[in-house]
């Protein structure tokens, strides 16, 4: 008998006796500690040490509803997709997952590599820093990863298999609510608007039926469009990052979805590192080597991940058909307009819906923060109306620009 043969949500002390029991880990001499690091919206973190060795590992427990709001009820299941697909991703993408040491399916939780010499990739773009090969890493994570677990390249019996075995429908449910629907109507009033933007997202956002309808026929493809294996929730903050590596983290939402929906949020969570840069740096010269280095990475996300799709395709396409030529180009077009929807919804969501990002959020001056989240908001709907003029790095920036210089500063 062991006080783990049944699940309760664990607190520090509980996580030490766990790591004694469960992890074939620590030296037996091992002097433990453990603190809780958590700050995301769902699930409970937990850093457990060694004070004489020095090793350490990350436990990850999900709880029965998100830490954000009790209103959400979830499949602890969630724990078992995260640990199952960041094992595949290893093996697709290696060396950009943290490593999986164990899943223990009665506790549903997880033990992994411990990522503290990282730092989440939100805060250090809030602070400004740079990652001159981030481009490179988060492109071949996607490619691999996206187009790996598709039609194109999976035998197609192996490939529903996996469809079934990732059916991840409450996860799934808070995206159709919160990334879809939501933002353009507020139909359950959990939306958040900045208080001096209200009138204008009457106006532009809740009053813009063209819109709603775009965002409707957006929602039928997340709901129905079975492609690839994504990650589910590939923001900034669901990214570990030092100058010479980055380990992605958090697939808990992945599913078999657009692979539109993962390439948007890297698009969407960079311009919000691009407004917050814009908005809160008052030298001109450095406002520009950031702002600069923002846009020449949106730039190579999307132009380097173009050309390592069309590689990995070409290295690893199976089915009989997608070896027709164009066909690549057909369907990477067909990402790419996704992309450029994906991206304007998270600009959305993100901005007026119910989970915000600290990028704009903690914007202080109330002018600044006005206009960065009206740009955001003017790209999103041109992302969303325009979808399918959406190809290249540069037609994503230059909507960027266009409604930064629209807006001018005050
Ligand atoms: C109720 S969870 C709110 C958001 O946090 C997660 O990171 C996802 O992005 C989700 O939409
Ligand atoms: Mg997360």
């Amino acid at each position: 008998m062991s006080q783990f043969d049944q699940y309760f949500l664990m607190k520090p002390a509980d996580v030490v006796d766990y790591a004694r029991e469960k992890l074939d880990f620590f030296p037996k001499d091992a002097d433990l500690e453990c603190s809780e690091i958590g700050d995301g919206n769902i699930n409970f973190i937990f850093r457990v040490w060694d004070r004489n060795s020095g090793k350490s590992v990350v436990i990850k427990q999900a709880g029965t509803t998100a830490r954000i709001s009790e209103d959400f009820v979830l499949s602890t299941d969630r724990n078992r997709i995260e640990s199952e697909i960041l094992i595949l991703e290893e093996k697709l993408a290696s060396g950009l997952v943290p490593l999986i040491y164990k899943y223990d399916e009665t506790m549903s939780c997880c033990a992994m590599e411990d990522l503290s010499d990282y730092v989440i990739m939100r805060r250090a773009l809030m602070e400004h820093k740079t990652f001159p090969l981030f481009a490179d890493h988060i492109t071949t994570f996607m490619a691999n990863t996206l187009l790996m677990t598709t039609d194109v390249v999976m035998n197609h019996q192996q490939k529903k298999e996996m469809v079934k075995r990732y059916t991840n429908p409450e996860l799934c449910e808070i995206t159709e609510d919160l990334v879809y629907t939501e933002p353009f109507n507020d139909y359950k009033g959990r939306n958040d608007v900045f208080p001096p933007n209200l009138d204008w997202v009457k106006e532009n956002v809740y009053n813009n039926a063209s819109l709603r309808l775009e965002a409707a026929k957006l929602k039928f493809e997340f709901l129905t469009n079975t492609q690839s294996l994504i990650h589910g929730d590939l923001h900034t903050g669901s990214i570990f990052i030092k100058p010479e590596s980055t380990k992605i983290i958090d697939p808990e939402f992945a599913f078999y979805g657009p692979i539109g929906y993962d390439t948007g949020n890297i698009v969407a969570n960079l311009i919000f590192a691009w407004a917050n840069g814009d908005a809160t740096i008052a030298d001109p010269a450095e406002r520009a080597v950031f702002c600069g280095w923002v846009e020449e990475t949106i730039v190579q996300v999307v132009d380097m991940f173009n050309q390592k799709f069309l590689a990995v395709w070409q290295a690893n396409v199976t089915e009989i058909l997608a070896k027709e030529p164009g066909f690549d180009r057909w369907y990477l077009a067909t990402v790419m307009r996704d992309t450029a929807g994906v991206a304007g919804l998270e600009l959305f969501r993100r901005t007026l819906g119910l989970a915000h990002v600290k990028d704009i959020t903690s914007i202080a001056d109330q002018a600044a923060r006005i206009r960065a989240e009206r740009i955001c908001l003017s790209v999103a709907e041109r992302y969303i109306k325009q979808r399918g003029e959406y190809q290249t790095g540069a037609d994503f920036l230059n909507t960027v620009k266009q409604f930064a210089a629209q807006f001018p500063r005050s």
